[in-house]
């Protein structure tokens, strides 16, 4: 069907008011629809396959949610109360798969916003992954092991009845590392008398994959550096923000080191590291000996690295660079951030966390033309390799490094190529990453969506 502007926004804006009247007070939720719904409906309506099937109308809705009472006892011998989560939105293509988040902030609207644009991102991949993603108002700071091992424990005492290696198939993100993950797969493990590869992010000698816990950081320079190539530029020489200090943020600075690049931020919840004559190998194992193993707060890098600065309750956002990564969390990169950056001459946004640029954020760049990249392209390479991981454990197997990484690189290529094929505008050039990342995620769903009717 051919419709002119106005009224292709009269459709998107009727799709919107629907779901913003189910959905008003899921504000992540909607913001995330909104993305898609701009960029996805006008292609709905041109090809006449996906027109008048609601398959956006569905693919909004989770196909399950569930909400469960965790109760643990902490150190001092109190009981505590926190909420449990999992939302399985998609399976047309595979098993629901998506990480657990623990972070006080965790609610409906963060978990069936992280929950949809994992059923993208994980359509992107190439692998056969449907979309999900769990986890609770738990907060992991300053809690003993003894305490992160009992909430754990009971949280998968309840989340153990839904998942399963062809059914649900969860990993980390934000608080949820390898410590984590170990805890909740003893505990599945002993409650379902099987061990399967119910969960990503496994320890090396009971089901792991060898890159896994490098895959997001590395993959999202790694389409990065496929960004730059298309200007035929690199990351060798660039000087680099990033933004967090956990999982994500570590590994982008260890490959953009490897690269050649100049990594000159860090932060955490409370403020960022400056360190203007670079973070090179040494200061990152520092830090990541910090994080992991001490739990300690970026601000000590000043302590040990005295040429360093702090900048306290403040983004990386405000200094000068070629490449911003922001890696932390959901909206950190605001509307007058974009400007700041811009005005310093950054030129090449790869997001590592999810949903990290606002709304505002996002339109700035894509006016600007600079290289955007949304979460769901460039930083698909972790679930990617949990999607590894999941092949490795069927097989009863173990690739090398290299064969993991190889593959690795390869899909995020395959991403990149896609987000060309559905994003760029043949008379002017320019890719419009966010585009190109709605479109090719939606049409490998839909058209599983429609082979399987109205289900
Ligand atoms: P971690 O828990 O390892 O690290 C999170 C980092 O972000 C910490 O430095 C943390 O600081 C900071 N952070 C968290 N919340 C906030 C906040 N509200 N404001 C400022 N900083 C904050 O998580 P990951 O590195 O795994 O995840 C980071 C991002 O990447 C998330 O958006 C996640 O969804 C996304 N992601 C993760 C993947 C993975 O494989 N792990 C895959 C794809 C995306 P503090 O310690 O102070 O809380
Ligand atoms: O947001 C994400 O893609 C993740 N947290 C990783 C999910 C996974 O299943 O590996």
């Amino acid at each position: 069907m051919i419709l002119k502007p106005n009224e292709i926004k009269i459709k998107v804006d009727g799709f919107l008011d629907l779901v913003r009247q189910r959905n008003g007070h899921e504000p992540e939720f909607l913001q995330a629809v909104e993305e898609v719904a701009e960029t996805v409906i006008p292609y709905i309506i041109q090809n006449d396959i996906y027109h008048g099937k609601n398959i956006l109308l569905r693919m909004v809705e989770p196909e399950r949610a569930i909400m469960f009472r965790v109760n643990w006892v902490d150190d001092d011998g109190e009981i505590q109360v926190n909420r449990g989560y999992r939302v399985q939105m998609n399976s047309a293509i595979g098993p629901y798969k998506g990480g657990l988040r623990f972070h006080p902030s965790v609610n409906m609207s963060i978990l069936k916003f992280l929950a949809f644009e994992q059923v993208f991102k994980n359509s992107l991949t190439t692998l056969p992954m449907g979309g999900g993603k769990g986890g609770s108002d738990f907060d992991p700071k300053g809690k003993s092991d003894n305490e992160i091992m009992r909430f754990c424990h009971a949280f998968m005492s309840e989340l153990f009845r839904h998942i399963g290696p062809n059914t649900d198939v969860p990993a980390g993100d934000i608080g949820v590392g390898g410590r984590e993950i170990g805890f909740l797969f003893g505990m599945y493990k002993k409650l379902q008398n099987e061990f399967t590869g119910v969960l990503t992010g496994k320890g090396m000698t009971w089901g792991g994959s060898l890159i896994r816990p490098e895959a997001t950081g590395y993959g999202t320079v790694y389409f990065a550096e496929k960004m730059l190539q298309t200007k035929g530029d690199s990351i060798k020489g660039k000087t680099v923000c990033i933004s967090g200090s956990g999982n994500v943020a570590q590994y982008a600075a260890e490959k953009i080191i490897q690269l050649g690049g100049k990594v000159i931020t860090l932060s955490d919840s409370s403020g960022y590291i400056l360190d203007s004559d670079g973070i090179n190998k040494e200061k990152l194992a520092f830090v990541m000996d910090l994080k992991n193993n001490k739990r300690g707060r970026i601000s000590a890098y000043v302590d040990t690295y005295t040429n360093a600065q702090f900048f306290a309750n403040k983004t990386p956002w405000e200094q000068a660079c070629d490449v911003a990564m922001p890696c932390a969390t959901q909206n950190e990169l605001s509307g007058s951030a974009a400007e700041t950056l811009l005005k310093n001459g950054c030129t090449c946004v790869s997001e590592g966390a999810n949903m990290p640029s606002t709304k505002a954020a996002v339109a700035i760049f894509q006016k600007a033309r600079i290289l955007f990249a949304p979460g769901k392209a460039s930083n698909a390479g972790g679930v990617a390799t949990s999607g590894l991981e999941m092949t490795q454990n069927s097989l009863r197997y173990n690739w090398s490094r290299e064969e993991v990484d190889e593959k690795l690189k390869d899909i995020m290529g395959n991403i990149h190529d896609k987000c060309i094929a559905y994003g760029k505008d043949e008379k002017t050039g320019y890719i419009d990453y966010v585009k190109g990342a709605n479109i090719a995620g939606f049409v490998k769903v839909a058209d599983a969506m429609l082979a399987q009717g109205v289900v």
